[in-house]
């Protein structure tokens, strides 16, 4: 298995080009966004209580998506590793990730960083609120409070895994298919 972590700030493309890495690499896509929408929007009591908390564009508690992780670690089978998009976004969650690995036989073999300028992160956003409806990109202030909040409390995790020479900076500016070449060619010579 080999396990990829696909990083950077919002807006910068993780989900984006996950879904078109995941297949065609066949790796398992685990986004923490996409479960806790999914929690919202089934309207169980986690969603209700983790709803306001991700419109105001703050971090769920560390403990919740290192539960969810975790439920999904080992029920999943068949495939070449884990893409992991927008988890971890803390070093506390990425401490928690390694070990949930190691103790499987299992450690982050890539994390692949996209980096985006700020003006085309907002652009991005604010587009996306007309097709998608999220509450947290449709007001620029909670946009702008993500990015903060991804520069104090998620870009730590570069510097922890640079010193594990697992760093990979990429560019992700220019179109989808660009950047989707570009990340193929690293995760390639991983495979
Ligand atoms: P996420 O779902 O991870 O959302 P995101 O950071 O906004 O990035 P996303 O992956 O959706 O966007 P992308 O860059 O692909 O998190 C949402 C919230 O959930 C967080 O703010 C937090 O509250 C909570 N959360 C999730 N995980 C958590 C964790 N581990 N710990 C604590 N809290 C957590 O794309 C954005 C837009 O740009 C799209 O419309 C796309 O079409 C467009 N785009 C992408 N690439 C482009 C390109 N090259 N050119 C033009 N447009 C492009």
């Amino acid at each position: 298995m080999v396990n990829f972590l696909i990083f950077g700030p919002p807006g910068s493309g993780k989900g984006t080009q996950s879904v078109k890495l995941a297949e065609k690499f066949n790796l398992k896509h685990l986004s923490t966004g996409d479960m806790l929408r999914a929690e919202i929007e089934a309207g169980t009591e986690l969603g209700k209580k983790m709803s306001s908390i991700m419109s105001k564009g703050e971090l769920v508690p560390d403990e919740v998506v290192i539960e969810m992780i975790a439920s999904k670690i080992d029920t999943t089978k068949g495939s070449n590793g884990f893409l992991f998009d927008g988890f971890p976004r803390t070093v506390a969650q990425t401490e928690a990730l390694e070990k949930m690995l190691n103790e499987r036989g299992m450690k982050i073999n890539s994390m692949l960083v996209l980096d985006v300028d700020h003006d085309e992160l907002v652009k991005r956003l604010v587009l996306r609120a007309d097709q998608s409806g999220r509450p947290d990109d449709k007001d620029p202030a909670v946009i702008e409070n993500r990015i903060d909040v991804y520069k104090a409390k998620t870009e730590p995790i570069i510097d922890y895994c640079r010193k594990r020479g697992i760093y990979q900076p990429v560019n992700g500016m220019g179109t989808i298919e660009d950047i989707f070449e570009r990340l193929s060619g690293y995760m390639q010579k991983m495979l």
